[in-house]
């Protein structure tokens, strides 16, 4: 018999499903990303404004069983974005730096099709291929945006530290140095110095 000593009050408080990427429990917090909330994040601003602003592009879901800020813990969570387009540019996060440049995070897929954009501080950008099974290491020091490419919602797990922190604004002033497009079937990484005439 297993006395009450032995149970950890964490064990089974969230459930998570692979595939799918539901994750219940009672801890799990949830945010949604709005086209309204993305704006000036893709290129066609002409396509984004006449677009339902209230259309959802993605879903986060995390749980985070320590303090934000608080050095060695880890937060698990999940991204759900669905396939679509502004122009021909694919639905995407926002994307980020961590604050804390040391703390790194992994990434995994569950579902769909995409491309992991990564971007170093001199804005050297690159893609890794998502697809199911893909596992992802993100250097700290790498700004990481997901791109949905395929025509079902791509689905990721993450796992980061606690005091990785966010910085957003770098991202939403200067972008990423490339894009992920989608024209006549093909999926096409362009760099932003190939578009600026448009941006
Ligand atoms: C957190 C991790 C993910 C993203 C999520 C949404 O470090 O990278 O959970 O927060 O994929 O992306 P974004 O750029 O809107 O935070
Ligand atoms: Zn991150």
């Amino acid at each position: 018999m297993i006395s009450s000593m032995h149970v950890n009050p964490f064990q089974q408080a969230i459930s998570v499903h692979w595939q799918t990427g539901a994750m219940e429990g009672r801890e799990v917090k949830e945010s949604r990303k709005l086209l309204g909330d993305l704006k000036g994040i893709f290129l066609d601003e002409a396509a984004c404004a006449s677009a339902d602003a209230n259309t959802v592009v993605y879903r986060v879901k995390w749980w985070q069983p320590s303090e934000p800020g608080s050095e060695g813990g880890l937060f698990w969570g999940v991204t759900a974005i669905e396939s679509g387009k502004v122009g021909d540019e694919c639905f995407m996060t926002h994307g980020h730096f961590h604050a804390n440049s040391t703390r790194a995070e992994y990434y995994t897929t569950a579902q769909g099709e995409g491309r992991l954009l990564l971007m170093d501080r001199e804005r050297k950008t690159w893609a890794e291929v998502m697809s199911p099974g893909s596992l992802h290491y993100i250097d700290g020091r790498y700004a990481h945006r997901v791109v949905n490419a395929g025509s079902v919602p791509l689905i990721f797990w993450a796992c980061w530290p606690s005091d990785a922190g966010y910085d957003y604004g770098t991202i939403a002033k200067e972008g990423f140095g490339a894009r992920i497009l989608e024209q006549n079937g093909e999926v096409l990484v362009i760099p932003q110095t190939e578009i600026s005439i448009k941006n």
